[in-house]
């Protein structure tokens, strides 16, 4: 029977599934069978280390031996587990029915896995999408009492902080190095709950009223209808709606200048842009603008240079802040503020402190540091802690308050509103990175992502059953363990409603004409061909002759200019130019800065000495600056490992260049269409070109000085130091970086 059963079966099969080559469990002589492996597990992979062998060191991309025992990455212990702890076996392979048969829905490993996957992304920032950030301390030094009572500004006082660097347009996985604002946000976790500054690198806003602020930036983001052009502002609708709406001209010119392209978010100003108020043990209220003093200085890449990075290295900044702080070239910033008295009018020297497109010209109340800020530990991970931190304008501690400034106002309100969607519900403040320091007992409750256990029965105040509490704390200010947050007593402007503004917001460009008599020459040719480009850029006639006709409001000589570039006739201004004078402190250049952070890159060959090497290195390295070996190949070249090949060095990634060998061509260039074999390696050719363009500094040890006359380097310019003994060469070149660049070394086209 069992025989007879079988034949059945195997014709049932063959009626059901005719095409069917291989039915389990009947054999079947006609259909190709294939060998199956006989390790499940297989047998191709390298050999992984195992939980017994210890882990080899992990390396460092600035060569800084990482600490730590490799251990501390996983979460707890040695063994993968599931979420909910059960050790697992075997992740590669799903459960299967049979080693070629379908998964089995029973296969919780594998759905938990792709589950928790599918759900990893959450919204991006509606703005400032793309950002970095590191922790660090700031330092009271005690001189801001006279004005804020706030704790985080007493002498010697540590407060813990979060920094966020971001760029404001693009998206995510955009490039850093565009032209852009760039965001400035700090969390000091101080004794007295968070405070949270804000803040951009640039001084002023594009408009007054955070009503607008929807519409500046969809004209600013990628069209509707192709997405394009990512993180940029130089398309029809960003200069559209600047042109349109003029108070936008002052943070446009800016953007426009060499602020839009830094060097490093580490040699960036940050401002608070609002105006607050700050009261004192008295009682006294101030007006206050906060400002960030960068130690190394503000300084800019090249229009070329950034665009460079926008493909070679589109993590440049992310990437700069990270090995800044892992090498231990620690960013530093000085907090200033600039104090205006607390008048009825809110205005300054006629400057309307609650317009936030207007700033207060330095040299008309000095910027007054009143604390330090240190960068010095990376985030360990950058979802948990760059992602998910979230910052707000109405984080305020006592001692700080807000204005009615317009912007500032519909900005206490978006923040809150907009992490709501962003991180999936009302308890973020929950999360590790935005945990307060301080004692929280908020009477919040449950909500979606809740991951306190509240005790007590009674989350309402007052109440009999918690023994009352939680107590509201003391208006008193005196005791800054006891005190609350009390906002500032002044007087609300009365009047009807209206949807209306001052006067004095009326004023769109006498601050625009002075950013541009403030630059020197070098600099505004920089803005000149900035908008020439971004002008160039849009399609639509009307729209450049709309902001041409802004720029003429601003000055005659900028105007003619752009306008010569884009091929168009010079409007005349519409109204007398505004009174105007320059304000020096708002020019890059002319200062030294110290020299921390810096990346220098070495040729090195064949012809190098390893001796000189060797002092060269060691004379950067010992300088808090990072010296990249750049070789023919890869390995040891000249005594030391080589960091770049010819192949993966571009110019842009490095301050200053040395040259300790003229390098003749590596057997990985092709030939030459000309069939003549350049002296120098061409790609050696191409750092020297455009580090020289770039107006950085050269130095040539040994037979360096021999690369030159291929770029077309002459050797009596300016910042080009030839035929150097090893030993002088860390001294010259770190005195030619504290200006940051040579640019006398090019006549300037602009006056
Ligand atoms: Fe923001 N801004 N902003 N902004 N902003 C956001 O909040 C907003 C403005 C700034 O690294 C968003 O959590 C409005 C001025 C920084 O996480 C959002 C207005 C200044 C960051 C928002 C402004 C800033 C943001 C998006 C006009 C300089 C990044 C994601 C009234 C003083 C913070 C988020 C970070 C982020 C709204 C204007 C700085 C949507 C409505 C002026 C540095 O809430």
């Amino acid at each position: 029977p069992v025989a007879k059963a079988a034949q059945k079966l195997e014709e049932a099969a063959e009626r059901l599934l005719p095409d069917t080559p291989h039915v389990p469990g009947v054999p079947s002589s006609t259909t190709p069978t294939i060998e199956e492996p006989t390790d499940p597990a297989g047998t191709t992979h390298p050999p992984a280390p195992k939980p017994d062998q210890g882990t080899p060191a992990p390396v460092s991309p600035t060569g800084v031996p990482v600490t730590g025992d490799p251990l501390d990455s996983a979460q707890q212990g040695r063994w993968l587990t599931t979420a909910t702890g059960v050790r697992v076996h075997d992740t590669d392979h799903s459960l299967t029915a049979g080693r070629r048969g379908p998964t089995l829905l029973q296969d919780h490993h594998l759905r938990e896995k792709l589950m928790h996957f599918d759900h990893e992304r959450i919204p991006e920032r509606v703005v400032h999408a793309r950002g970095a950030a590191a922790h660090g301390r700031f330092t009271g030094y005690g001189t801001a009492a006279s004005i804020c009572h706030a704790g985080v500004f007493d002498e010697g006082k540590e407060t813990a902080v979060f920094v966020r660097f971001s760029t404001v347009l693009g998206s995510r996985g955009s490039a850093d190095t565009v032209r852009d604002t760039r965001g400035f946000a700090t969390k000091f976790y101080t004794d007295e709950g968070v405070w949270d500054l804000v803040g951009n690198n640039i001084p002023v806003f594009f408009i007054q009223d955070g009503i607008k602020f929807p519409d500046v930036i969809h004209a600013g983001k990628p069209h509707p209808d192709r997405e394009i052009p990512q993180a940029q502002s130089a398309h029809d609708t960003f200069w559209d709606f600047v042109s349109l709406h003029t108070e936008a001209q002052h943070h446009t010119i800016w953007n426009m200048s060499d602020r839009g392209i830094p060097r490093s978010y580490r040699m960036m100003e940050g401002f608070g842009v609002h105006t607050f108020r700050c009261t004192n043990a008295d009682g006294e209220t101030n007006l206050v603008k906060f400002h960030w003093k960068p130690k190394l200085g503000v300084h800019s890449l090249t229009w070329e240079e950034a665009q460079m990075l926008g493909g070679f290295d589109p993590d440049f900044h992310r990437r700069d802040l990270y090995d800044a702080i892992e090498s231990g070239a620690h960013p530093e910033w000085e907090l200033g503020v600039q104090v205006f008295p607390d008048t009825p009018d809110q205005m300054f020297e006629g400057i309307d402190l609650l317009d936030s497109t207007k700033l207060v010209p330095e040299e008309l109340a000095p910027v007054q540091p009143i604390g330090r800020l240190v960068l010095d530990a990376n985030p360990t991970n950058f979802f948990a802690e760059v992602e998910q931190v979230a910052f707000h304008t109405g984080h305020l501690v006592p001692g700080i308050d807000a204005t009615d400034d317009p912007l500032l106002q519909a900005r206490n309100f978006s923040y809150l509103d907009t992490q709501l969607s962003r991180l999936g519900g009302p308890n973020f403040n929950q999360l590790p990175i935005n945990r307060p320091h301080a004692p929280v007992n908020d009477m919040l409750r449950d909500g979606m992502h809740q991951t306190a256990v509240h005790g007590g029965a009674a989350p309402y105040r007052p109440n009999s059953l918690d023994g009352g509490c939680p107590f509201h704390a003391t208006t008193d200010q005196s005791d800054p363990a006891t005190r609350a947050f009390v906002e500032a007593a002044v007087t609300v402007a009365e009047g009807r409603k209206v949807r209306d503004q001052p006067a004095s917001y009326d004023d769109h460009y006498s601050q625009t004409r002075m950013f541009w008599l403030s630059l020197t020459p070098v600099e505004r040719e920089h803005v000149v061909r900035a908008y020439t480009f971004e002008l160039g850029k849009c399609y639509e006639q009307a729209i450049k002759e709309r902001q041409l006709l802004a720029l003429a409001q601003v000055d005659a000589d900028l105007c003619a200019q752009v306008a010569a570039g884009l091929g168009l006739e010079v409007p005349t201004a519409a109204e007398p130019l505004p009174e105007a004078a320059p304000s020096p402190a708002l020019s890059q250049l002319g200062a030294t800065w110290p020299v921390e952070g810096r990346m220098i890159g070495i040729v090195v060959g064949a012809g190098s000495d390893a001796g000189d090497v060797e002092v060269l290195r060691d004379a950067v390295l010992a300088d808090g600056n990072v010296p990249l070996l750049i070789g023919p190949h890869g390995g040891e070249v000249a005594g030391a490992t080589v960091q770049r090949t010819f192949a993966t060095a571009r110019s842009v990634e490095f301050d200053a260049l040395v040259l300790t060998d003229a390098p003749v061509p590596g057997p990985d260039v092709p030939p030459s269409p000309t069939g003549r074999t350049p002296d120098v390696d061409p790609r050696v050719t191409l750092l020297v070109e455009e580090v020289f363009r770039h107006a950085k500094a050269i130095a040539t040890v040994g037979r360096g000085a021999e690369a030159l006359p291929a770029a077309a380097v002459p050797r009596d310019v300016p910042a080009v130091l030839t035929d150097l003994e090893a030993g002088a060469v860390w001294p010259a070149l770190s005195k030619l970086l504290a200006t940051h660049r040579a640019w006398e070394r090019f006549p300037v086209a602009v006056g």
